[in-house]
């Protein structure tokens, strides 16, 4: 794919991007460079973002850089099992709020990292094993996703669940041993819980067409031709002395699969080519029209997981290095780019049923052995200051776990009452709860009233 050097004339980069607009593709490039990484992204539709950490904001040098050259973060930890659930059922958000509003408030976009891993669990988590193990993870992909629903612009929904290695397979882990499918169990529960985030998949070593990558290609070629719910791939891009000279043909056979892909955690050992392979990174993605931007995994040198081996764009004072000039010129020469798809809609849902008091709907995620259900709550013309929903399971199932509502009875007819904070609705306005359940979940469309 051709880009276009700023040098060329602004005449000659629109006329081509009229030919490639008939063609279903953008070429970009404008006539004016900017001097911020984030802007010169923007420039093509693309973000360039930062992990960023909740204990260094307090830091203004940091924040400053943060701030001027970034519009999207990543909590580096933040969001991530341990922290965001230390005993099973305990929410604890702080610091990952502390990270969305940073963002947020800079008009970043922020990506969620990661709901499910077999790093960085809680101790009680770790102990786990079996249909036990798979009620809390698919409930914390839920809880965390609910928490943050409409505001976060794409979820790390499983990290680094594959192999290293020439086998193509997956990584053995406690989440693994739950079943084969709790990859599309993740994803489909985090589906019904925002689905306006863009779903992505994350890994490492995957940096060109070798037998991991292929695996996750597999992997996702799957779910797509199955309807399970993905939208994008990232590519962390931990990387040391050299590029694959197929990095981009890696990207893109990903992107031929029909979701996005992203570079999730740039990072590149200090060396002669530091700044050519960060070059050759960033042209990567802006050949590739459905690479929708770049995040490094930090900001100076100091702040890296990867000590000593100084991996970032700025030093340790915070000065711009060579590797900060070379990616600002590879944004700024332009790249391709096509029109996003619109948001998925979740799996399976039932349609509302009009009139009375309020309507409920219920949206399922199941698999072999149990399901999440998560139920919108629409007030009619004259608004609402309690309800209660009503759902037919089928024998043999049975509710283990309601949130954001207070259940009575598990098997048979049940029925859902609002808690303190979600009874008052006004007209139209619309609430969740949602359950957990073994077995099957209901399918009839819950009956709704006033109470
Ligand atoms: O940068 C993160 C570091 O602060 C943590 O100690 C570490 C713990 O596992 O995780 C690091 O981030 C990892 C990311 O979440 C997933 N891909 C690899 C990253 C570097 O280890």
């Amino acid at each position: 794919m051709p880009l276009f050097p700023r040098s060329r004339s602004l005449l000659l980069a629109t006329a081509a991007a009229g030919l490639a607009v008939a063609a279903g593709v953008t070429v970009v490039g404008t006539a004016e460079a900017a001097s911020t990484l984030g802007a010169s992204a923007a420039q093509s539709g693309r973000y360039f973002g930062a992990a960023i950490a909740a204990g260094r904001l307090g830091d203004s040098t940091y924040t400053g850089i943060l701030t001027r050259e970034f519009n999207s973060v990543t909590p580096e930890n933040e969001m991530k099992w341990d922290a965001t659930e230390p005993s099973q059922g305990r929410f604890t958000f702080t610091n990952g709020d502390r990270i969305l509003n940073q963002g947020l408030s800079n008009g970043s976009k922020v990506r969620g990292h990661a709901l499910l891993w077999h790093a960085q669990q809680p101790g009680w988590a770790q102990a786990l094993s079996g249909s036990a193990l798979r009620s809390a993870a698919i409930n914390h992909v839920t809880q965390v996703a609910s928490h943050y629903k409409g505001k976060i612009y794409a979820w790390d929904v499983v990290n680094e669940a594959f192999a290293d290695g020439g086998s193509g397979g997956r990584r053995d882990s406690n989440l693994q041993r739950t079943g084969n499918d709790w990859i599309e169990a993740a994803f489909r529960a985090a589906r019904a819980a925002d689905p306006n985030a863009k779903l992505c998949y994350n890994d490492y070593n995957t940096d060109g067409i070798n037998a991991k990558s292929t695996g996750i290609y597999t992997m996702v070629r799957d779910f797509k031709s199955r309807g399970v719910p993905i939208d994008c791939v990232g590519f962390q891009s931990h990387l040391g002395a050299g590029l694959p000279g197929d990095y981009q043909a890696n990207l893109q056979r990903f992107a031929d699969l029909g979701v996005d892909v992203q570079i999730t955690e740039l990072d590149v050992a200090q060396g002669g080519n530091q700044a050519a392979i960060y070059a050759g990174v960033t042209r990567a993605c802006m050949a590739v029209s459905r690479c929708t931007g770049i995040t490094v995994w930090g900001i100076r040198d100091s702040d890296s997981w990867r000590t000593g081996e100084n991996p970032l764009l700025f030093d340790n004072s915070g000065n711009k290095k060579a590797a900060y000039t070379s990616v600002l010129n590879a944004l700024n020469a332009g790249g391709t780019t096509s029109p996003s798809p619109s948001s998925p809609s979740p799996s399976t849902s039932t349609p509302p049923v009009p009139g009375g008091d309020c309507t409920a709907t219920v949206s399922l995620n199941s698999w072999n052995g149990g399901f999440v259900a998560t139920v919108k709550v629409t007030a009619g013309s004259a608004g609402l200051t309690g309800w209660t929903t009503a759902v037919t399971l089928p024998s043999g199932s049975a509710v283990t776990n309601v949130w954001s509502a207070t259940g009575s009875g598990a098997t048979g007819a049940v029925t859902f009452r609002n808690v303190s904070y979600n009874g008052r609705l006004a007209a139209g306005a619309v609430t969740e709860f949602g359950f957990q359940g073994t077995g099957a979940g209901p399918t009839a469309t819950p009956a709704c009233a006033a109470a």
